[in-house]
């Protein structure tokens, strides 16, 4: 078994960017349950989040979602984000909650609303600019509900042009991340439905395009780290969304449906080298919490994606591959559960310790009085956009 010891330093410079709308209120199309305290602003999102990483110490960026993080300056935002602690990460566009995108955005049979996509597609990159962002996340609600609704081909079309104008819009150090999803909100066919459909445009579009892997956009048994290897190894993954399902997108907590899943993913990103700052692997939460309070709820997913880290990386990578080599079947599956069946919480608790943190995040923050003394101060907190 690899020594604990060894894997503190990947472990230290490990990072998990928080999405700001999992401070928002949030919930399902029955029912948004309101929180008392939620942010009304992204400034009031950004505190929130900083609070995550105050406890944690491995959740230093936030990522926005425009518009429902629009500010008038996101210079100044950027700034805000700073003085909390935190940095201003990814920017995800948003061309799917407004009427003229009934049919799609991009792929819109209509020029004009495809026009109306694109330019919101290049106002990001603006934002990217004024935020010193890197990424710029795309996720397309795109598609259709019934067979002979619309050309498939032609969508592909459209949906190809518009990523090429938004591509040649990107500075040296932008990127596109392009993320697929099986179905929903589109139920015949959606425009980017797994990760071929993503790679391939990556590949046409260049070196600046990678594919974002949310881990609830995927069929039920479909195997997640088999597509995380294959995209590691092609130079192709660019990011993860991570949260847990039982059924569809249900944007539950990473790790907590099924932490063997999360486990085997991180095996495959320490496997194919893509903890390390030149794979350029962006690990992102994409959660709502709706039933559960939202800072508790993140602090517990970056936690639980912390626990699958130092189980990955305690797997012994030399029995494994010697167990492998011999055709031990038995061997192999052996070194890797040896590390999966670790408790490393006593080790993570040590590591926080070691770094100046409480050893118990979730309990230090419920100690801080923070929830309480937001909820006295604000009131008319806001839905995060999305649910409802
Ligand atoms: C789509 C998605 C995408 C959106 C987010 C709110 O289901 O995963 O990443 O931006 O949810
Ligand atoms: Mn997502
Ligand atoms: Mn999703």
């Amino acid at each position: 078994m690899t020594e604990f010891s060894a894997v503190k330093e990947s472990l230290a410079r490990q990072a998990i960017e928080l999405p700001s709308w999992a401070f928002g209120n949030s919930g399902t199309r029955f029912k948004v349950f309101g929180q008392p305290g939620v942010p009304r602003t992204p400034h009031e999102k950004i505190a929130d989040a900083a609070q995550v990483h105050a406890y944690t110490g491995i959740a230093p960026t936030v990522s926005l979602h425009i518009p429902w993080d629009r500010v008038e300056d996101f210079t100044e935002l950027a700034e805000y984000a700073a003085e909390q602690g935190v940095r201003l990460g990814t920017i995800n566009a948003n061309v799917f909650q407004e009427d003229d995108y009934r049919l799609g955005s991009v792929t819109n049979p209509d020029p004009a609303v495809r026009r109306k996509a694109l330019d919101h597609l290049l106002e990001c990159v603006d934002v990217m600019d004024a935020t010193g962002s890197r990424d710029l996340k795309l996720w397309f609600s795109d598609g259709t509900n019934y067979p002979g609704q619309d050309d498939i081909r032609a969508r592909q079309d459209r949906l190809a042009e518009a990523l090429a104008a938004v591509y040649a819009r990107l500075g040296d150090d932008q990127r596109i991340v392009l993320e697929y999803k099986l179905f929903e909100p589109a139920f015949y066919t959606m425009d980017v439905p797994d990760w071929g459909t993503a790679y391939a445009h990556c590949l046409e579009l260049g070196d600046k395009a990678k594919v974002v892997v949310d881990t609830g956009h995927h069929a039920p048994g479909t195997n997640i780290e088999f597509i995380v290897a294959f995209l590691l190894r092609a130079g192709k993954l660019g990011a993860f969304d991570f949260n847990s399902r039982f059924y569809a997108d249900d944007d539950l907590m990473a790790g907590a449906a099924d932490p063997f899943q999360l486990f085997r993913i991180l095996h495959e990103v320490v496997r194919g080298g893509g903890l390390s700052a030149e794979a350029g692997v962006a690990f992102m939460l994409d959660q709502c919490h709706n039933i559960e309070p939202k800072i508790p709820g993140q602090i517990r997913s970056v936690l639980n994606v912390q626990e699958a880290t130092a189980k990955a990386l305690l797997v012994d990578a030399d029995t494994l591959a010697e167990a492998q080599a011999r055709g031990d079947v038995l061997g192999a599956n052996a070194a890797l559960m040896d590390a999966y069946n670790t408790d490393v919480r006593p080790f993570l608790a040590d590591l926080r310790t070691e770094q100046g943190l409480d050893p118990d995040p979730m309990a230090a923050f419920a100690r801080s009085g923070y929830a309480e003394r937001v909820a006295a101060e604000r009131v008319g907190g806001h839905q995060a956009g999305w649910g409802a």
